[in-house]
């Protein structure tokens, strides 16, 4: 295979050709998924930026249709930026989205419709003068960043409500918004929130959560049974922050819980290559979907070389975790319909240093569930307080140096004679109240190519141990990308990994074991996966 080919991913969306971003404005109208999301026509670097467009009945398998939004008015002549839909009762789906003005890259909020309601595709988009843009930037607010504008809900004081992402100086903020007609709108006096040294607040989101339940809830819903999670993605680190809070809708103003931190130190939707991420309510299936955008690990000249880069993560369904303190994401049920050949591995005894290959699948195109247990904690190395930035720990650490509880895990698209692999595994320390469980991605040997970026990707897991001694790992693997969820969905990392060797039929999986502690693979299930359906 080519080697502009041989990266290129076999179920994760991706367009033919060319760069892509942001995930745009997703949204099931009529009985179709509609994905739309920032993409260059011309090349395979950012710019041109129009909204491409691809509809689904399944989340997994795609039709592009042509570009939604593309550069047509004065208002977004140099660039149609990102932004979110609404389907508003009674009309249909709208679209908001960030117009670019200038080459000073001065941004404003536009409004775009279907031309006609009645073509089930919803393949043209218009946007009327009438109305656009909705949004400059008031006196006070800074026009080169003010973008992303949310889906909207709808408040029982009868007005529609939205979030515009900014920063004044360096402090973070999302700018609320009011109208009565979802044309004309006005400030409010205070934004929804804001933090001081985090930067640009690029693409927010907020919506709301059931308290007890893993059911998903339309945007405008509120009362008692509902938290909500407010995300914003910092452009200073490339990584989407949330936290669980209050939404005080008289007021409108957003209060995290004092479980979850805001900005850098905080909650994050996945530990990995996972950014400018969108959610949305499924009617069909009474769940909330979040879409992230994965860049590309290797350099720019690579990309050229490919001809594409970017793609966008595997939908998660999303909601809050039992503990209410943070959420938990798994894929889309519709991904199992990929599944095809399954092997089994059942109560593998792993002793320290043995690693053993998993066969009889396409390791580099796979599904992987498995479940370790350990039957003590004793041997659990000593945890360092100052250890508090886990990708740190992980680098540190790796899956090389043996340790006491773990490391033990996958080794992923590996090569036979390990020369390459990405290990993603756990390591469990004895920290001062109780255990503390670190889930990690390294790339760090993926690629025998040097000159990219191999970061040690890691987050810390919030599970009890004391009672249970096991810990659940699911990894989808996919040439270029592991994407994992660590114990049901409650710590996620996606990696983007260019291996050299490991490529096609010649790439492998194995599990493995480098702690003294002796670790069992109670259960493992690994599937080949069949290519989505992307056109
Ligand atoms: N990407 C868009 C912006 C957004 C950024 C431009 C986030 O609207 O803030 O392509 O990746």
């Amino acid at each position: 295979i080519s080697v502009s080919r041989q990266h290129r991913t076999a179920y994760h969306f991706q367009p033919p050709k060319n760069w892509i971003n942001d995930p745009n404005g997703p949204m099931y109208y009529n009985g179709i998924y509609h994905l739309f999301y920032q993409y260059n026509p011309k090349g395979s670097v950012w710019g041109n930026i129009v909204w491409a467009h691809s509809i689904s009945k399944d989340l997994i398998n795609w039709r592009t249709l042509e570009p939604a939004l593309y550069p047509s008015k004065p208002f977004d002549k140099f660039g149609c930026w990102s932004g979110s839909a609404t389907i508003v009762p009674g009309k249909g789906p709208v679209i908001l989205y960030t117009g670019v003005v200038d080459d000073k890259q001065t941004q404003v909020q536009c409004y775009a419709v279907p031309e006609d309601l009645n073509d089930p595709l919803l393949r043209k988009w218009v946007k009327p003068d009438k109305f656009n843009p909705i949004l400059v930037a008031n006196k006070g607010v800074n026009g080169s960043a003010f973008r992303d504008p949310t889906t909207a809900w709808w408040s029982k004081d009868g007005h529609w409500k939205i979030l515009v992402g900014s920063r004044r100086k360096r402090r973070g903020i999302a700018y609320l918004y009011r109208s009565k007609d979802f044309m004309t709108w006005v400030q409010a006096k205070h934004p929804i929130h804001s933090k001081g040294e985090t930067g640009m607040w690029e693409c927010p989101d907020f919506y709301p959560v059931l308290v007890n339940g893993n059911q998903g809830l339309e945007t405008s819903e509120g009362g008692n049974h509902v938290k909500h999670v407010f995300k914003n993605s910092l452009d200073m680190t490339r990584f989407d922050y949330y936290t669980v809070g209050t939404y005080f809708e008289d007021k409108d103003r957003y209060v995290p819980d004092n479980t979850s931190v805001d900005g850098w130190g905080g909650l994050r939707y996945d530990y990995g290559n996972f950014y400018a991420s969108k959610s949305f309510f499924d009617p069909s299936k009474n769940r909330r979907i979040l879409w992230g955008w994965a860049n590309e690990s290797d350099t720019k000249e690579d990309d050229v070389r490919k001809g594409w880069a970017g793609i966008q993560a595997i939908p998660r369904t999303v909601w809050l975790d039992s503990t209410g303190r943070q959420l938990v994401q798994w894929p889309v049920e519709e991904l199992n319909n990929l599944r095809g050949k399954e092997v089994n591995m059942n109560s593998q005894k792993l002793q320290k240093g043995d690693y053993v290959e998993v066969k009889g699948i396409t390791a580099a195109q796979a599904d992987v569930e498995v479940t370790f247990s350990f039957a003590s904690l004793d041997k659990a190395e000593t945890y360092d307080p100052k250890w508090v930035n886990a990708q740190d720990l992980c680098a540190q650490k790796g899956s090389k140096l043996q340790g006491g509880v773990g490391p033990f895990g996958l080794l992923t698209l590996a090569s036979q004679n390990l020369e390459e692999f990405t290990p993603v595994f756990f390591r469990i320390f004895k920290g001062p109240v109780k255990h503390v469980v670190l889930l990690c991605s390294d790339a760090t040997s993926s690629s025998l190519k040097s000159n990219m970026y191999k970061p040690s990707f890691a987050g810390f897991v919030d599970v009890d141990l004391a009672t249970n001694k096991k810990l659940s790992l699911r990894s989808l693997i996919d040439h270029s990308v592991v994407e994992s969820f660590g114990e049901g969905g409650k710590t996620n990392i996606l990696s983007r990994v260019y291996p050299q060797l490991a490529v096609a039929n010649q790439g492998h999986l194995f599990v493995f074991n480098n702690g003294t502690e002796p670790i069992s693979v109670e259960n493992l299930k690994a599937w080949s996966m069949k290519p989505a359906d992307i056109k």
